[in-house]
């Protein structure tokens, strides 16, 4: 299907092959980011792992959800290739990869368009664990896609255990307004529940689908320096007691190896 596709010299598509969550190929260099201010006082983020480096850029593990049929490959392909996917192909697993630069900043973005369809959807899990970001896309013509979305944000919040995962909800299709059977307020009531950004798109015209991807690596970002200011409130909401405990001294610890590490 995709494969028939051509790709800008830019993006490349890999395997379908499922992929572990870390690679040999993944890892590279140590590379701490630039210094960031809060309040006034210069706070160092932590460096960034190695498995999340490749060739020098900071790689983005973004894995896109949806029913079978909403558009995650053509929203997906749109964003790589500049085309658009004009017939339907059930997708099994597709990966790609796209450099981009988001707020001054060079990112790889390590794509994973999902299967849809029930027969093909085995390894769910597996990719909900890889993945650093979601899009969670439904099709405005399509209501059973929209109540679809909900039950994709559980199963997230349920093999990652938190709910504070990087998330965007795109509403696709949005080109087909005389079919359209979902609100632009139900959709944005929805995002608002799930506390996450939201974009009504069209991969047939290219809608919004830049700014997808790129709230979804600022969203990464955010998060990943709310970590590492220890100001992520949602971590630890639904974990277990025993859980929780432990969390709590790892972040004792880790607090105390970064204010060594800022002395020396
Ligand atoms: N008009 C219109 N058609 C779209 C849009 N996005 C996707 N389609 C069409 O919808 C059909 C399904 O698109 P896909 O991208 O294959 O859907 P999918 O979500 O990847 O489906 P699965 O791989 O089966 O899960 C195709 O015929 C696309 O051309 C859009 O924004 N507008
Ligand atoms: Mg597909």
């Amino acid at each position: 299907m995709a494969g028939d596709m051509s790709i800008g010299c830019a993006a490349l598509k890999r395997s379908s092959k499922l992929r572990s969550c870390t690679s040999a190929a993944d890892t590279d260099s140590m590379r701490v980011p630039s210094d960031h201010r809060d309040n006034g006082s210069l706070v160092k983020p932590p460096p960034v792992p190695p498995q999340n480096m490749r060739g020098g850029l900071r790689v983005y593990k973004i894995v896109i959800l949806g029913d079978g049929g909403v558009g995650k490959s053509a929203v997906t392909l749109q964003f790589v290739s500049h085309s658009f996917l004009d017939y339907h192909d059930p997708t099994i697993e597709d990966s790609y990869q796209q450099q981009a630069v988001i707020d001054n900043e060079a990112a790889l973005l390590d794509i994973l368009d999902t299967a849809g369809q029930v027969e093909f959807t085995a390894m769910r899990d597996q990719y909900m664990r890889c993945g650093e970001g979601f899009i969670i896309c439904y099709s405005v013509t399509d209501r059973h896609s929209f109540q679809e979305a909900s039950e994709y944000r559980k199963l997230i919040t349920r093999v990652r255990l938190s709910e504070d995962i990087p998330l965007v909800l795109i509403a696709n299709k949005v080109d087909l307004e005389s079919q359209r059977r979902v609100t632009t307020e139900e959709g944005r009531n929805l995002a608002n529940q799930f506390g996450c950004p939201f974009f009504e798109t069209s991969a047939a015209l290219r809608h919004y689908i830049d700014e997808a991807f790129y709230t979804l690596v600022r969203e990464i970002r955010r998060k990943e320096m709310q970590k590492a200011l220890g100001t992520d409130s949602n971590s630890e909401k639904i974990h277990t007691g025993r859980r929780s405990r432990w969390w709590r001294i790892r972040s004792i610890f880790a607090l105390v190896f970064r204010r060594r590490r800022n002395l020396n």
